[in-house]
């Protein structure tokens, strides 16, 4: 053997002891199966249907525990005898602590059987047989109260995102056990939440159809498969895909979901009764909403869970946002970073140690007696990286700041409503939401990317303040009041809100090599409404060609410092391309049937009496 592999061969074991050394140095991995014993059961359920539930249970049965339940149409694998999950639980700290953690499959997915209804609908004064997401969740906490062992009388139901939804859905008609839920990146809408952001398809989501689109019998495997494209170029391939009428080559009418989606472009009953939100009074659990300030999945879902309850119950309401993308929260990075933009060390695991495992300890096992400390609103400042406390949400001290879009790209404090600009979309070169080349199964990490590349086009308008000379604190939501106008029948409308970086702003370790942290263009909130439900999300209407026309678009709340030395930019755009499908920008009653011919370049204008109203805290 020559030399040089010689000393290969002794790197190679050097390096593999010094990983064997640093796993020994590490804490051991936690071993469920060790701590836990695992049942499967099929709880019947009112109807007589069965849903698939996994119970684990602390094998120490000196003392009694609360249960705490995940409802999921994700799967509550792994099944079968001496198959554990790797973790369980909302964190470790309270898998080590100690509780009787249940996973169930939610109605018509994996493992339970019934139909699968996405968002299925509340019924209120249910009658007999009738039954949805809160029958099923009473009836179940009531089964395990009965039949669990060693429980102590208690329980808790946490999700993010999909498990979310179900676990505000454990809030209506709830069961006298039920003490404390978590609903986190909450989905309240889809309407305003995934699929749709006020009234725009979100195109971004397309391949996720396949996950929601299909029936199926009780199942360990899944069901569903992804449509097999032939590129990693999203934009590309849906750009030459053309009308969306395209892919219904991919998903066929076995795809319910998909038929959904199209027959009810509007804001019809089929979506208003699977919202949520309207739900939400005389709440009688602890409510700890959790969400992230960039989570790109659900936004609307958290801010409103938890502001609805606020305004309609007296319970222990609580909210938690974060400097997160979806689901940040449940994972242990040491640096929390969203693409470019680093925020901080070990969030996560101060979420998880001072905020989440308190709440359900003090609801769960010390029945809620004594006092919690726990703010009512605990949010992370995204400019100036703080956690920061409130005692509402929106701040109390928080008023309203009004800026315009005015002549050469300012952002002014006075109106020009003689003042127009204008700029040509062009639907065969939209604007792309991001300059990511891959294919997402949904958008993620667009929420905080560098918008210079959309700065630089000339169908996005940029207005900005000049370099701020002391700090500006945005909390609260944002309403950009605009007045709009275009030379077709129908247009969208992006309004993005940036933190302007210092030319001397530094690089981290999470900057990608193609750009500089320096004159970094951040993206704080951004938002679209689709403008023919500029009046009414229920009945659509087309513009008049060239007619002065209000479009008011509220973007989600914020709560971020526009430091000294950055500078705050507003940019305004009519295509957002593939987050959201492209416009036809001519009138059509559903774009979902447009054709080809009916996509026109149209040249759009935008008046200085447009006004964007800040939230700020003095
Ligand atoms: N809200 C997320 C989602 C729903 C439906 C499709 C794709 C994503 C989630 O549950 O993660």
């Amino acid at each position: 053997m020559k030399i040089q592999n010689y000393v290969t061969l002794i790197l190679v074991c050097f390096a593999c002891f010094q990983i064997s050394c640093a796993q020994d140095s590490a804490e051991p991995v936690y071993d469920v199966s060790a701590h836990y014993n695992k049942q499967e059961v099929d709880i019947p359920m009112r109807d007589g249907v069965t849903l698939h539930t996994t119970i684990y249970s602390p094998k120490d049965t000196s003392k009694k525990y609360p249960m705490i339940m995940q409802r999921t149409p994700y799967s509550s694998r792994p099944y079968g005898e001496g198959q554990f999950k790797s973790k369980i639980g909302p964190n470790e700290y309270m898998m080590k602590d100690g509780y009787i953690v249940v996973y169930q499959d939610v109605r018509g997915r994996w493992m339970s059987e019934g139909d699968y209804d996405n968002m299925r609908a509340y019924i209120p004064n249910k009658k007999k047989g009738q039954v949805d997401e809160a029958s099923d969740t009473y009836d179940t906490i009531d089964w395990l109260v009965k039949n669990v062992d060693n429980n102590n009388g208690n329980v808790g139901t946490w999700g993010i995102s999909y498990p979310g939804f179900y676990a505000t859905y454990s809030l209506l008609d709830s069961h006298p056990a039920l003490k404390a839920v978590s609903p986190q990146a909450c989905i309240g809408d889809f309407f305003f939440d995934d699929f749709h952001h006020n009234g725009a398809y979100l195109l971004s989501y397309w391949r996720a159809t396949a996950v929601f689109g299909y029936q199926t019998e009780p199942t360990t495997e899944s069901w569903y498969d992804f449509p097999q494209l032939d590129t990693q170029d999203q934009y590309q391939f849906f750009l030459d895909n053309g009308p969306l009428s395209n892919l219904d080559e991919y998903y066929k009418e076995d795809n319910e979901f998909w038929t959904q989606l199209k027959e009810h472009p509007n804001y019809d009953e089929f979506w208003k009764s699977r919202g949520i939100i309207q739900h939400l009074k005389d709440i009688k659990p602890a409510v700890m909403t959790v969400g992230g300030l960039f989570d790109a999945e659900d936004l609307y879902g958290p801010y409103e869970t938890y502001k609805n309850i606020e305004a309609k119950s007296d319970n222990f309401n609580i909210m938690v946002f974060g400097p997160w993308s979806h689901g940040d929260w449940a994972r242990n990075k040491e640096r929390q970073a969203i693409g470019n933009v680093y925020f901080g060390d070990n969030i996560s695991d101060y979420y998880q140690k001072d905020l989440e495992t308190p709440f359900f300890e003090h609801f769960l096992k010390n029945d809620g007696k004594g006092d919690v400390n726990l703010s009512e609103a605990r949010i992370y400042d995204s400019g100036t990286k703080e956690w920061k406390s409130y005692d509402s949400w929106p701040p109390e001290n928080a008023t309203k700041k009004t800026m315009y879009l005015g002549s050469s790209q300012k952002l002014n404090s006075l109106p020009e409503a003689t003042q127009e600009t204008k700029f040509i979309s062009d639907v065969n070169k939209p604007v792309p939401y991001s300059e990511d080349i891959k294919m997402v199964f949904t958008p993620r990490k667009y929420m905080t990317d560098d918008q210079r590349f959309a700065a630089r086009r000339p169908d996005v308008l940029v207005f900005e303040t000049p370099v701020m000379t002391e700090d500006m604190t945005l909390a609260g939501d944002i309403l950009a009041k605009l007045q709009v106008a275009t030379t077709g029948t129908a247009a969208d409308w992006v309004v993005k809100v940036i933190d302007v970086y210092p030319a001397d702003a530094k690089d981290t370790e999470e900057t990608q090599d193609h750009l500089k942290m320096s004159n970094y263009h951040m993206m704080v909130r951004s938002e679209v409404l689709r403008g023919r439900f500029r009046n009414s999300f229920e009945q659509p209407e087309p513009f008049v060609p060239n007619q002065k026309t209000p479009v008011t678009i509220k973007l989600q709340d914020v709560h971020h410092t526009i430091k000294k030395g950055h500078k705050l930019q507003i940019q305004v755009q009519s295509t957002w391309f593939p987050y959201i499908d492209l416009n036809p920008q001519t009138y059509v009653d559903n774009i979902f049937e447009a054709k080809a011919s009916d996509f026109k370049t149209q040249t759009h204008s935008v008046f200085g009496d447009s006004a964007i109203e800040f939230s700020i805290l003095n």
